[in-house]
Protein backbone atom coordinates (compact mmCIF):
# COMPACT_ATOMS: atom_id res chain seq x y z
CA UNK A 1 0.00 0.00 0.00
CA UNK A 2 2.68 2.36 0.85
CA UNK A 3 4.23 1.58 -2.80
CA UNK A 4 1.27 2.54 -4.08
CA UNK A 5 0.91 5.82 -2.17
CA UNK A 6 4.64 6.49 -3.66
CA UNK A 7 3.40 6.36 -7.09
CA UNK A 8 0.33 8.45 -6.67
CA UNK A 9 2.19 10.99 -4.91
CA UNK A 10 5.06 11.08 -7.92
CA UNK A 11 2.58 10.75 -10.97
CA UNK A 12 0.82 13.61 -9.44
CA UNK A 13 3.96 15.68 -9.60
CA UNK A 14 5.06 14.94 -12.77
CA UNK A 15 1.61 16.23 -13.67
CA UNK A 16 2.10 19.01 -11.94
CA UNK A 17 5.36 19.79 -13.47
CA UNK A 18 3.93 18.63 -17.35
CA UNK A 19 0.91 21.52 -16.27
CA UNK A 20 3.51 24.02 -15.44
CA UNK A 21 5.90 23.40 -18.59
CA UNK A 22 2.59 24.00 -20.91
CA UNK A 23 1.22 26.95 -19.01
CA UNK A 24 4.84 28.55 -19.85
CA UNK A 25 5.46 28.23 -23.17
CA UNK A 26 2.52 29.94 -23.89
CA UNK A 27 3.02 33.55 -22.04
CA UNK A 28 4.34 33.69 -19.32
CA UNK A 29 3.04 36.40 -17.41
CA UNK A 30 1.07 34.06 -15.37
CA UNK A 31 -2.41 34.23 -14.16
CA UNK A 32 -5.47 34.61 -16.34
CA UNK A 33 -4.79 37.23 -17.93
CA UNK A 34 -1.89 35.70 -20.33
CA UNK A 35 -3.76 34.69 -23.09
CA UNK A 36 -5.59 38.22 -23.44
CA UNK A 37 -1.89 40.07 -23.27
CA UNK A 38 -0.89 38.31 -26.36
CA UNK A 39 -3.92 37.97 -28.29
CA UNK A 40 -3.63 41.04 -29.89
CA UNK A 41 0.05 39.82 -31.72
CA UNK A 42 -1.98 37.26 -33.29
CA UNK A 43 -1.70 37.72 -36.95
CA UNK A 44 -3.06 34.59 -37.86
CA UNK A 45 -6.43 36.70 -39.26
CA UNK A 46 -4.23 38.67 -41.36
CA UNK A 47 -3.47 35.33 -43.79
CA UNK A 48 -5.67 35.89 -46.37
CA UNK A 49 -5.84 33.19 -49.64
CA UNK A 50 -6.72 35.03 -52.86
CA UNK A 51 -7.72 31.63 -53.69
CA UNK A 52 -10.40 31.78 -51.29
CA UNK A 53 -11.75 35.79 -52.34
CA UNK A 54 -15.28 36.29 -53.62
CA UNK A 55 -16.38 39.47 -55.57
CA UNK A 56 -18.58 42.32 -55.38
CA UNK A 57 -20.97 44.34 -57.82
CA UNK A 58 -23.52 46.19 -57.60
CA UNK A 59 -24.94 50.10 -58.75
CA UNK A 60 -26.73 52.79 -57.38
CA UNK A 61 -29.52 54.02 -57.90
CA UNK A 62 -31.50 57.71 -57.78
CA UNK A 63 -35.29 57.33 -57.38
CA UNK A 64 -36.58 60.28 -59.08
CA UNK A 65 -35.09 62.79 -61.28
CA UNK A 66 -31.21 63.66 -61.15
CA UNK A 67 -31.33 67.83 -60.25
CA UNK A 68 -30.20 69.79 -63.30
CA UNK A 69 -26.31 70.13 -63.00
CA UNK A 70 -25.28 73.89 -60.90
CA UNK A 71 -23.17 76.00 -63.21
CA UNK A 72 -19.95 77.01 -60.81
CA UNK A 73 -19.40 80.70 -61.30
CA UNK A 74 -15.77 81.15 -61.54
CA UNK A 75 -15.92 85.21 -62.34
CA UNK A 76 -13.57 86.01 -59.19
CA UNK A 77 -10.53 84.51 -60.87
CA UNK A 78 -10.33 85.22 -64.58
CA UNK A 79 -7.81 82.71 -64.96
CA UNK A 80 -10.41 79.98 -63.97
CA UNK A 81 -13.00 81.66 -66.64
CA UNK A 82 -10.13 81.21 -69.24
CA UNK A 83 -9.14 77.47 -68.48
CA UNK A 84 -12.47 75.88 -67.26
CA UNK A 85 -13.58 73.60 -69.95
CA UNK A 86 -16.22 72.29 -67.58
CA UNK A 87 -18.05 74.69 -65.31
CA UNK A 88 -20.88 72.17 -64.52
CA UNK A 89 -20.84 71.07 -60.39
CA UNK A 90 -19.86 66.86 -59.92
CA UNK A 91 -22.63 66.70 -57.21
CA UNK A 92 -24.78 65.08 -59.10
CA UNK A 93 -24.19 63.26 -62.34
CA UNK A 94 -25.41 60.07 -63.68
CA UNK A 95 -27.83 58.81 -66.57
CA UNK A 96 -30.63 56.80 -66.59
CA UNK A 97 -31.70 56.33 -63.41
CA UNK A 98 -28.44 55.86 -61.92
CA UNK A 99 -25.68 57.89 -59.96
CA UNK A 100 -22.33 58.43 -59.77
CA UNK A 101 -19.46 59.96 -57.67
CA UNK A 102 -21.09 57.44 -54.72
CA UNK A 103 -18.48 55.75 -52.71
CA UNK A 104 -18.91 52.57 -51.88
CA UNK A 105 -17.11 50.36 -49.20
CA UNK A 106 -16.90 47.56 -47.08
CA UNK A 107 -17.75 49.08 -43.36
CA UNK A 108 -18.07 46.34 -41.18
CA UNK A 109 -16.48 42.71 -41.39
CA UNK A 110 -12.92 43.20 -42.08
CA UNK A 111 -11.88 43.95 -38.60
CA UNK A 112 -8.89 42.33 -37.41
CA UNK A 113 -7.97 41.59 -40.58
CA UNK A 114 -4.81 43.49 -42.01
CA UNK A 115 -3.82 43.97 -45.75
CA UNK A 116 -0.75 44.66 -47.52
CA UNK A 117 0.18 48.05 -47.69
CA UNK A 118 -0.98 50.29 -51.04
CA UNK A 119 1.39 50.59 -53.77
CA UNK A 120 1.42 53.57 -55.84
CA UNK A 121 0.29 57.18 -55.31
CA UNK A 122 -3.19 58.44 -55.48
CA UNK A 123 -3.44 61.72 -57.34
CA UNK A 124 -6.01 64.86 -56.48
CA UNK A 125 -5.52 67.50 -59.57
CA UNK A 126 -6.34 70.53 -59.70
CA UNK A 127 -7.09 71.11 -63.09
CA UNK A 128 -9.43 73.65 -65.07
CA UNK A 129 -10.62 75.40 -61.41
CA UNK A 130 -11.58 71.93 -59.80
CA UNK A 131 -10.52 69.18 -58.21
CA UNK A 132 -9.87 65.82 -60.28
CA UNK A 133 -11.25 63.35 -59.27
CA UNK A 134 -14.33 64.75 -57.56
CA UNK A 135 -14.55 61.53 -54.79
CA UNK A 136 -12.21 58.90 -54.57
CA UNK A 137 -10.70 56.59 -52.10
CA UNK A 138 -7.30 55.81 -50.73
CA UNK A 139 -5.30 53.86 -47.94
CA UNK A 140 -4.49 54.80 -44.58
CA UNK A 141 -0.47 55.96 -45.31
CA UNK A 142 -0.90 55.54 -48.77
CA UNK A 143 0.84 58.64 -50.68
CA UNK A 144 -1.58 61.72 -51.74
CA UNK A 145 0.12 63.85 -54.34
CA UNK A 146 -2.02 66.73 -54.77
CA UNK A 147 -1.11 68.72 -57.66
CA UNK A 148 -1.76 72.42 -59.18
CA UNK A 149 -2.10 72.23 -63.07
CA UNK A 150 -3.78 75.49 -63.58
CA UNK A 151 -1.64 78.70 -63.77
CA UNK A 152 -3.36 80.58 -60.51
CA UNK A 153 -3.22 80.05 -56.70
CA UNK A 154 -5.08 77.11 -55.27
CA UNK A 155 -5.28 76.98 -51.64
CA UNK A 156 -5.56 73.29 -50.25
CA UNK A 157 -7.53 72.92 -47.00
CA UNK A 158 -8.78 69.21 -46.02
CA UNK A 159 -10.82 69.18 -43.23
CA UNK A 160 -11.04 65.93 -41.52
CA UNK A 161 -12.27 65.22 -38.26
CA UNK A 162 -9.98 62.40 -37.69
CA UNK A 163 -7.06 63.11 -39.10
CA UNK A 164 -4.66 66.35 -39.01
CA UNK A 165 -6.05 69.03 -40.68
CA UNK A 166 -4.11 70.83 -43.46
CA UNK A 167 -4.07 74.20 -45.57
CA UNK A 168 -1.40 74.89 -47.94
CA UNK A 169 -1.10 76.83 -51.00
CA UNK A 170 -0.21 75.94 -54.63
CA UNK A 171 0.89 79.78 -56.37
CA UNK A 172 2.19 78.21 -59.29
CA UNK A 173 1.59 75.95 -62.20
CA UNK A 174 3.28 72.64 -62.10
CA UNK A 175 3.45 72.39 -58.38
CA UNK A 176 2.82 69.11 -56.28
CA UNK A 177 3.00 68.11 -52.60
CA UNK A 178 2.03 64.70 -50.62
CA UNK A 179 0.05 63.68 -48.07
CA UNK A 180 -1.08 60.73 -46.06
CA UNK A 181 -3.55 59.95 -43.54
CA UNK A 182 -2.90 58.00 -40.49
CA UNK A 183 -6.26 56.89 -39.20
CA UNK A 184 -9.43 55.60 -41.40
CA UNK A 185 -12.23 58.54 -42.37
CA UNK A 186 -14.84 58.60 -44.42
CA UNK A 187 -15.21 60.92 -45.87
CA UNK A 188 -12.25 63.74 -45.52
CA UNK A 189 -14.00 66.48 -47.10
CA UNK A 190 -11.40 69.22 -49.18
CA UNK A 191 -12.19 72.73 -50.16
CA UNK A 192 -9.78 75.58 -51.89
CA UNK A 193 -10.01 78.75 -49.89
CA UNK A 194 -9.51 80.87 -52.70
CA UNK A 195 -11.91 79.14 -54.86
CA UNK A 196 -14.95 79.09 -53.53
CA UNK A 197 -16.94 76.22 -55.52
CA UNK A 198 -14.07 73.36 -55.35
CA UNK A 199 -14.40 70.71 -53.37
CA UNK A 200 -13.39 67.48 -53.22
CA UNK A 201 -14.05 64.27 -50.97
CA UNK A 202 -11.52 61.18 -50.21
CA UNK A 203 -12.60 58.39 -48.59
CA UNK A 204 -9.19 56.74 -46.28
CA UNK A 205 -9.63 52.98 -45.28
CA UNK A 206 -7.38 50.67 -43.49
CA UNK A 207 -8.18 48.20 -46.71
CA UNK A 208 -8.45 47.90 -50.28
CA UNK A 209 -11.77 47.20 -50.15
CA UNK A 210 -13.71 50.42 -52.08
CA UNK A 211 -14.55 52.14 -54.96
CA UNK A 212 -16.68 55.12 -56.18
CA UNK A 213 -19.59 54.67 -58.94
CA UNK A 214 -19.02 56.13 -62.95
CA UNK A 215 -22.03 58.39 -63.88
CA UNK A 216 -23.51 54.76 -64.77
CA UNK A 217 -23.46 54.16 -61.18
CA UNK A 218 -21.91 50.73 -61.29
CA UNK A 219 -19.17 49.32 -58.78
CA UNK A 220 -16.87 46.54 -58.30
CA UNK A 221 -14.85 45.14 -55.40
CA UNK A 222 -13.28 42.57 -55.98
CA UNK A 223 -10.89 39.85 -54.48
CA UNK A 224 -12.77 40.11 -50.79
CA UNK A 225 -11.94 37.46 -48.49
CA UNK A 226 -15.18 35.68 -47.78
CA UNK A 227 -17.50 36.50 -45.52
CA UNK A 228 -20.51 38.86 -44.18
CA UNK A 229 -20.19 42.49 -44.81
CA UNK A 230 -21.62 45.84 -44.31
CA UNK A 231 -21.45 47.93 -47.56
CA UNK A 232 -22.01 52.08 -47.11
CA UNK A 233 -22.75 53.64 -49.96
CA UNK A 234 -22.15 57.76 -49.31
CA UNK A 235 -23.23 60.41 -51.23
CA UNK A 236 -21.89 64.22 -50.72
CA UNK A 237 -25.82 65.08 -50.31
CA UNK A 238 -27.97 62.32 -50.30
CA UNK A 239 -25.71 61.24 -46.94
CA UNK A 240 -25.09 57.50 -46.42
CA UNK A 241 -27.20 53.48 -46.76
CA UNK A 242 -25.97 50.46 -46.13
CA UNK A 243 -26.66 47.12 -46.96
CA UNK A 244 -25.47 43.53 -45.57
CA UNK A 245 -23.86 41.19 -48.41
CA UNK A 246 -22.36 37.65 -47.68
CA UNK A 247 -19.23 37.43 -50.01
CA UNK A 248 -18.47 33.16 -50.62
CA UNK A 249 -15.35 31.75 -52.52
CA UNK A 250 -15.38 31.93 -56.25
CA UNK A 251 -18.82 34.00 -56.30
CA UNK A 252 -19.93 37.44 -56.70
CA UNK A 253 -22.05 38.64 -55.01
CA UNK A 254 -24.84 41.51 -55.94
CA UNK A 255 -25.76 44.77 -54.10
CA UNK A 256 -27.52 47.68 -55.09
CA UNK A 257 -28.78 50.82 -53.37
CA UNK A 258 -31.42 53.77 -54.13
CA UNK A 259 -31.19 56.92 -53.19
CA UNK A 260 -34.40 59.83 -53.32
CA UNK A 261 -33.90 62.38 -55.73
CA UNK A 262 -33.51 65.77 -53.48
CU1 LIG B 1 -8.55 77.00 -56.08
Amino acid sequence: MQQRNLWTVLSLSLLVMAAAVACGGGGDSGGGAAPAATAPAAPAPAAFDPATAGNLTGMVMLDGELPAAEELMMSSDPVCVMNASNTMSSTFVGSNGHLGNVFVYVKEGLEGRSFPAASGTVVLDQQGCRYTPHVLGMRVGQTLEITNSDPTLHNIHATPTANDEFNMGQPIQGMRFEQSFDTAEVMVPFKCDVHGWMNAYIGVLDHPYFATTAEDGMFDINTLPPGDYVIEAWHEQLGTQTQNVTVTTGQTAEVSFTFSAP
